[in-house]
């Protein structure tokens, strides 16, 4: 039969998902690894063709790996909470898990006829109880826990509760709030249960905190700041607000430090670990008291640069600093209550940005430089921002660009502290020594000795230390939303309290409409009668979309379980994921919160692993390739009802329009189909040449609105998944962004037929030969076998593609129909294609494919036997003869001579000389 890829592959698919074929073993000799792919938000649209780029990858991978031996676990689920169904059913009334359920069946279907090897067993699905359950468990774990920096990890607030009773707070060393009190173990003793819960709560690594957040009044919720872009939602383009809320925490600063040092130990591609670090954020430098001039208050600086101490010239407090207030005279009063009002309509990236414009307002009070003893102003400006290092800077102009802007601006004494101009360098390259001048005690010091000199003194005068400080702020986990993880807490007297572990999952309410309440609250607070115990306030804010996605990897090794968070034993041997494929987009959100959760839980035992994800691949984006249309416009640019060829667009004023690509072949516009299409057209006059209608080509993000969505079930319907997935992988390297074009996919699914012609004879008849293959035969086997394991290997699954061709096509020549060939080169393709390969291996009388072994490759079939020697006579190049490598001179020389073609060159003349140098040339000489 001719190669019927329809009924093949649907054959296989039935097959694999009947017996299970891609079942991870739960208990397994066999050494494992664990192929994962970023999991889908299943939204309404289905999959493109970009979608499944790094799924096939990882699916090559993961068949590959089972041939080699290994139990793979390779599974899939859906991150199923989100914004976009919950925006639908605001708009629909329809609930969202209806949609979500019918999305996903979508994906599913799409998913299968792609043919992945999931282990689908182990879906995961983010919205369902049995799996939200254990995210809330987690943040039950969080919540019950404090990061005691003495040993570097996360303990059981119960330690720390001991530590109080027995010692009070004073040598207490933990991530926690800036505003923990210090206390004896008599005072904790008698603390009120409240005050008791007050003060843990500035301990645990998820808190409830009065902070400022980016609230979105269009989407009605909370972002984080990786979903905010300029101002404005990631989703949407709503604007986005700064605003204070009482909000849930994660102390994920609790684990800056491991999260940065971590990075050095696995292997992801360079610029997602240097964003992870741009993200962190370790600055290392110094925090300094400078004493407020006829007050007690201290205002605490933080300086990368505590060497220029002595040039302080002023200090500055962020706008939104607490003590503002309390440190502005009457007569500024008006003044900074204007400047404060002006910050407020600047975004956070505005205020970094404006450094050619720095403004800032005059407190009227003055502070004390602790190392100097001089008298300097206190500011405030906008380019200090509240939630960085203390909120307040001190200002050093003959340091700073924007210190010496704002100096400039406002005429503020600038003290150079340099001998030379180049103060910045030393930072950048502490080696280059510059010698301080006009700086008191450290005059004459180099740049280390000064800091270390000044970092001590500072110390010993309780005026300053040496400090780290990171960039990175505590993850905001709560959101005004509806479809997300329940927070499982309630409040009594204004405090929360966890549900009891046996009480989850806490199911999120029916609502009559998914909006926020007349009074403002989040959606839940419509639930009607919904309280702990029929009297408590449940929390109303839901998890962010992070939640869920922080985790799912580890839930995949023990899917199903509801019994415990997951079995040890499984944990043990998976361990961790071996090879990750997913966007870069998720550099800091995704990545990072994962990389938390898992240190967190390794804290607690529950992790084996430092780092949940060994390897990282991004794939590339598959950008759309647009095609447009030229409509010529009158006079006054209004459109007629006359359309243009490309190349003839010049001679008219035209604008271009987008056009469906899935009504143009080859750049050749369907006239009829796009007719149809756009009914307005239909009378239009089509400007044509050569006959045809070319139409314009761009290569744009793949989106709806731009009409250049290639859906996949169209190609699989015309060729066939095994054609597309190769023809994914034939566009390119995996890690490169790349424009779909359809021009190529003929020319892949014409291999796959011509790889199905192997087997068969001229009638389509299967017929293989059990004879011996000879060596060209398995040469060409060989070859492919070393060839396609390396590629694999180095995840280079373009340049397989072509060598497979190249094997095919020496097959053919060779007229090659041996079992021995062939039976083997179906298991190196069969990661690529595998439902032709399914069939293939069963007609040569096989069974279960994922159960064979990758073929083991002989190097003694690719030494080569013979040569081509270039046979030249008096030095010029006559023609090439092919020679046993195993001849010496003597026999070479008489082989040339006596081949026809050499004699019909000498013409009759009779040789001097003959030059022969073995495997390289024959030089007659006459
Ligand atoms: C004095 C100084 C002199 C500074 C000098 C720099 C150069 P990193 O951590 O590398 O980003 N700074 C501190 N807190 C700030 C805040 N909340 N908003 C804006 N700026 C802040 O840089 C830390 C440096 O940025 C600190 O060192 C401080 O200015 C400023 F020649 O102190 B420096």
């Amino acid at each position: 039969m001719d190669y019927q890829f329809a009924a093949i592959e649907e054959k296989w698919q039935k097959y694999w998902a009947d017996h299970q074929s891609f079942k991870a073993e739960a208990n397994s000799d066999k050494p494992k690894y664990y192929v994962l792919d970023m999991f889908p938000y299943p939204s309404g649209a289905g999959l493109h063709v970009g979608h499944p780029l790094g799924y096939i990858a990882s699916d090559i991978f993961a068949r590959y790996k089972r041939l080699k031996g290994f139990n793979v676990l390779h599974p899939m689920g859906y991150d199923s909470f989100g914004l976009p169904a919950e925006q639908y059913a605001i708009q629909t009334g329809q609930h969202p898990a209806v949609t979500t359920e019918t999305n996903i069946n979508t994906y599913r279907r799409q998913l299968d006829q792609i043919g992945f090897s999931f282990d689908w067993s182990r879906e995961v699905r983010t919205s369902e109880p049995s799996y939200y359950k254990w995210t809330q468990w987690i943040f039950m774990q969080l919540f019950n826990s404090w990061y005691n920096l003495e040993t570097d990890k996360a303990e059981s607030i119960s330690t720390l509760i001991e530590k109080f009773n027995a010692a009070g707070s004073a040598d207490i060393k933990a991530a926690c709030d800036e505003d923990t009190r210090t206390f004896l173990p008599s005072d904790w003793a008698n603390f009120s249960e409240e005050e008791k819960q007050e003060e843990l709560l500035k301990y645990r690594l998820t808190y409830l905190k009065e902070s400022t957040v980016n609230w979105c009044p269009a989407l009605g919720t909370v972002l984080a700041n990786d979903e905010v872009k300029d101002g404005f939602s990631e989703r949407g383009g709503y604007p986005v607000e700064q605003k204070k809320m009482m909000q849930w925490s994660m102390r994920i600063t609790a684990y800056a430090e491991r999260l940065l040092q971590g990075l050095d130990t696995i292997d992801w591609p360079e610029p997602m670990k240097e964003m992870q670090r741009n993200w962190i954020g370790k600055s290392s430098g110094a925090s300094v008291k400078f004493k407020v001039e006829n007050s007690d208050l201290q205002i605490e600086v933080f300086t990368t640069r505590v060497d220029t101490i002595f040039g302080v010239s002023y200090l500055v407090l962020a706008p939104e600093h607490e003590w503002v207030a309390q440190l502005t005279t009457p007569v500024q009063k008006a003044e900074i209550e204007d400047y404060i009002a002006q910050t407020k309509k600047k975004s956070e990236l505005d205020r970094m940005a404006d450094a050619k414009t720095v403004s800032g307002a005059f407190t009227g009070t003055y502070v004390i430089n602790p190392v100097s003893g001089e008298r300097v102003p206190l500011w405030i400006a906008d380019y200090v921002l509240a939630g960085y290092g203390t909120g307040a800077v001190m200002g050093v102009p003959s340091g700073d660009q924007r210190d010496w802007l704002f100096a400039t601006n406002f005429n503020l004494p600038i003290v150079q502290i340099l001998d030379s101009q180049k103060e910045i360098d030393v930072q950048a390259d502490p080696t280059k020594e510059g010698k301080y001048i006009n700086s008191g005690f450290i005059n004459g010091m180099t740049y280390k000795e000064a800091v270390a000199f000044l970092n001590q003194w500072l110390e010993d005068q309780g005026v300053g230390k040496a400090k780290i400080n990171y960039r990175q702020r505590d993850a905001i986990f709560g959101r005004q939303r509806y479809w997300g993880e329940p927070i499982p807490v309630y409040f009594k007297d204004g405090l929360p309290y966890l549900l009891k572990e046996e009480e989850l999952p806490l199911l999120l309410p029916e609502i009559d409409k998914y909006l926020p309440t007349e009074t403002g609250e989040p959606p839940l607070g419509r639930a009607e009668g919904w309280k702990y115990e029929g009297k408590y306030e449940y929390e109303l804010s839901t998890m962010p979309g992070w939640a869920g996605s922080s985790w799912y990897w580890y839930r995949y090794m023990d899917a199903q379980n509801d019994q415990v968070f997951a079995d040890p034993k499984a944990v043990d041997y998976w361990k961790d994921v071996d090879l990750y494929i997913g966007g870069s987009e998720h550099a800091t959100g995704h990545l990072l919160y994962s990389r938390f959760w898992n240190k967190f839980l390794k804290d607690l035992g529950f992790s084996k692993e430092e780092e949940p994800f060994k390897k990282l691949i991004n794939q590339g984006m598959i950008q759309g390739r647009s095609n447009f249309v030229y409509r010529v416009v009158d006079e006054e640019g209004r459109g007629t009802n006359k359309l243009v060829s490309f190349n003839l667009r010049k001679d008219y004023k035209t604008i271009a329009l987008h056009v469906d690509v899935n009504i143009v072949e080859n750049d050749v516009l369907n006239i009829e189909k796009f007719k149809v299409w756009r009914d307005e057209f239909a009378n239009a006059e089509f400007v044509l040449e050569n006959g045809k209608y070319i139409c314009g080509v761009e290569v744009e993000k793949m989106s709806k609105s731009k009409f250049n969505v290639v859906n996949p079930d169209v190609l699989i319907a015309q060729y066939g998944a095994d054609t597309l997935r190769m023809y994914e992988m034939f566009l390119g390297p995996l890690e490169q962004s790349k424009p779909w074009n359809t021009n190529g996919i003929e020319g892949v699914f014409k291999f796959l037929r011509k790889f199905w012609r192997l087997f068969h004879n001229e009638a389509w008849e299967f017929t293989v030969s059990d004879e011996a293959p000879s060596k060209a035969e398995l040469k060409s086997l060989h070859k492919i076998i070393k060839k396609v394991q390396e590629d694999i290997e180095r995840f280079s699954f373009n340049t397989s593609v072509s060598s497979f061709m190249i094997a095919v096509n020496e097959l053919t020549d060779l007229k090659c129909n041996k079992r021995a060939i062939l039976q083997e080169l179906v298991v190196v393709l069969a990661p690529y294609a595998p439902h032709i390969c399914e069939e293939l291996w069963s007609l040569l009388g096989n069974k279960d494919l994922s159960t064979a072994k990758y073929p083991v490759f002989n190097p003694e079939y690719l030494v080569e036997d013979e040569f081509a020697y270039p046979i030249s006579i008096n030095g010029k190049m006559k023609m090439n003869l092919n020679l046993s490598l195993t001849l010496e001179a003597k026999d070479a020389e008489a082989a040339v001579l006596a081949n026809e073609q050499v004699q019909g060159f000498l013409n009759g003349a009779s040789p001097k000389k003959i030059i022969f140098v073995k495997g390289k040339i024959v030089n007659i000489v006459v």
